[in-house]
């Protein structure tokens, strides 16, 4: 039923849409995806979650036209669910627009609807449901089997290639010669690097997810080639890319920044990129990075406790590995990294390894109990700024303090010090002022004018992390509404009514930046990908050319805006752990 098309538009959504230097782009129209809930015609102005909601949590959507009244509709019969009034309108300065907000929290009754306005608007269907979010969940996780690189990749639908990169060498700036006999992790992006800080955090990611959530994720059938095998798949996933982080350290124990070509290829498949995957180095000596090592180091040392039940022998490997990158980091604790010469490729370049560091001595401690460890870890932690105010905030790929706090913390939950006592107050603090942010956003999120960067929708999913555990430290459930209403606005409620994860939803974006959804022939993107959202500072020569609008309206669905719309693993895993928290609460 198309009840969609004589339903006013104010253009602002189709202009979000244009697209500007986009030879390659399918059609400027809404395709058809595998999603069947995917929706033709032009979306009203009343957003919200296209998934859904959990029966017993917040239910706001956000109106961006002017209206009294709402209705909440079955779709089977129209029948009226709920009765409601919007509140008043208030400016949104994130989208520029004037926001209405309809509370539809008392309707737990599980079924399909619709939100009608007094003016007649609809919104799109939605569900109230227990397994609102079960679908993302799978979809998103079974994401990284989709990057994976060096074997065959088989999602079904046509979403496959052959194995791919499988000629690796050491590049001059790695310190050796010749070739490498390796394979596997998973591509970056939509590039084919594999660089090992992205790897760290996303991986380390994941790890928690599994540390956080297990009755979730434990039986989670992701239909992977080591599917039915003796090591849950959500931990076999993981270990595809652990395996191939491991092949990039050095006997010294140093781990390489990155294995890349020497330039990004075009618009091809992976199968079809035949430049040589180099493993690069600093370019001096010691030729590894410290930043790279130290996420390496506290990634192994996770691994070495999630896998210790069902594959022990893999956690010895991997926890003598993070010794090695421990020992190394020691001697060498600032080495940092930016692309040598004749590299082009992301460079994932930091200003500083401390952060790295502790997060490597929290985890070491946290696995092992081994004093060393924890002395390391307090002596960072007292010896810096960190004691006298200590600011917990969101983690990134560059800033990862917060992970190392809260292992620490996590850690120490039976007896707590006065650092776990602060690291603990100082997460509620910022979960209250995320909390801030969202009740004062017209689109419920957390982000506030300056977090509308490079990846911006990562950022919203890391701040619901930190809301997360947040909660874990201090049980409060306005907290995980807070942390939910993230999600909402990555699957539809924000002020361009799209979702950001690629065929979930009625109205997922349609062209990422993500070579194998170019030049593979499919009709919809690969599913499961969370796009990098809007950015106040474009970066490509697609977004340069966007009218300077309010941050969340900076944002096109090209395939060349690589700096709004490419996907990355980094991205993608904290929306698992976000999307994992959500099945939890049924
Ligand atoms: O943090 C500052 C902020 O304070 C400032 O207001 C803002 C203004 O531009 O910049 C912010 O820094 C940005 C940073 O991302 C934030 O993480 C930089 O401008 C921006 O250039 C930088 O972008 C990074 C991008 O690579 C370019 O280096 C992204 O974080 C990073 O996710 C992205 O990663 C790429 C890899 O290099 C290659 N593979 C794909 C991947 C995803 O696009
Ligand atoms: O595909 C690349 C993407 O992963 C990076 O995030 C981005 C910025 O480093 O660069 C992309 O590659 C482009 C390159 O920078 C310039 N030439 C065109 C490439 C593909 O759009
Ligand atoms: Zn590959």
């Amino acid at each position: 039923m198309n009840r969609r098309g004589f339903l006013k538009n104010t253009g602002r959504y189709l202009g979000a849409l244009s697209f500007v230097g986009n030879p390659f782009s399918r059609t400027a129209s809404w395709m058809p995806s595998a999603n069947a809930q995917t929706v033709t015609g032009l979306p009203s102005q009343i957003f919200l979650n296209q998934l859904g909601y959990l029966p017993s949590r917040a239910k706001v959507a956000s109106v961006a036209e002017r209206a009294s009244t709402f209705t909440i509709q079955s779709t089977a019969d129209s029948s009226i669910a709920f009765r409601g009034s919007l509140s008043q309108p208030r400016p949104d300065a994130a989208s520029g627009d004037l926001v209405q907000l309809a509370d539809f929290s008392g309707l737990t009754m599980p079924g399909r609807y619709w939100l009608a306005l007094d003016t007649g608007s609809i919104s799109d269907p939605f569900v109230i449901g227990p397994d609102a979010y079960k679908q993302a969940l799978y979809m998103t996780m079974r994401a990284f089997y989709g990057q994976r690189c060096g074997c065959n990749v088989d999602l079904g639908g046509g979403y496959a290639h052959p194995p791919c990169h499988l000629d690796a060498a050491y590049h001059a700036s790695s310190g050796k010669k010749g070739v490498l006999k390796n394979h596997g992790g998973w591509h970056d992006a939509g590039d084919y690097g594999r660089y090992i800080v992205d790897s760290g955090i996303s991986t380390g990611t994941l790890l928690w997810t599994w540390e956080f959530f297990e009755p979730v994720v434990h039986n989670l059938n992701l239909r992977i080639p080591e599917s039915g095998g003796k090591i849950p798949d959500f931990l076999a996933e993981i270990q595809w890319n652990l395996e191939w982080m491991l092949t990039l350290q050095d006997k010294d124990g140093g781990v390489w920044q990155k294995q890349t070509s020497e330039q990004f290829c075009g618009f091809i498949m992976p199968q079809d990129d035949h430049a040589v995957s180099y493993v690069i180095g600093t370019g001096f000596a010691p030729y590894k990075s410290t930043c790279a090592t130290g996420d390496f180091c506290a990634v192994m040392a996770i691994a070495a406790r999630c896998y210790n039940t069902c594959a022990p022998e893999f956690a010895q490997r991997c926890l003598q590995a993070a010794r090695k990158a421990w020992n190394w980091c020691q001697k060498y604790p600032n080495v940092l990294f930016d692309n040598p010469r004749g590299i082009n490729t992301g460079s994932y370049a930091d200003s500083g390894c401390s952060d790295e560091l502790l997060w490597a001595a929290a985890e070491l401690w946290r696995t092992t109990g081994e004093a060393a460890f924890q002395h390391a870890f307090l002596s960072q932690f007292s010896g810096g700024a960190q004691a006298a105010h200590l600011e917990v905030d969101a983690p990134s790929w560059g800033g990862v303090s917060a992970l190392a706090y809260w292992s620490y913390a996590m850690s120490m939950e039976k007896s707590p010090d006065a650092a776990t006592t602060a690291i603990q107050q100082s997460t509620l603090d910022t979960a209250h002022w995320l909390q801030s942010k969202s009740a004062n956003n017209g689109y419920g999120n957390t982000l506030s004018m300056t977090d509308y960067i490079w990846g911006s929708n990562g950022v919203a999913a890391n701040h619901s992390l930190l809301l997360i555990v947040a909660n874990h430290f201090h049980p409060d459930p306005t907290v995980l509404d807070c942390a939910l209403n993230n999600l909402h606005y990555l699957l539809g409620r924000n002020c361009l009514g799209i979702s950001w994860v690629t065929q979930l939803g009625a109205r997922p974006y349609q062209h990422p930046h993500h070579r194998p959804s170019i030049a593979g022939m499919v009709s919809a993107p690969w599913p499961g990908l969370l796009s990098g959202g809007p950015n106040a500072h474009p970066a490509d020569s697609v977004a340069d050319t966007l009218p300077h609008k309010p941050p969340m309206r900076m944002y096109i669905d090209d395939h060349l805006a690589y700096s709004v719309n490419e996907v990355a693993i980094n991205w993608n895993a904290p929306l698992v752990f976000l999307l994992a928290a959500a099945n939890s609460l049924q």
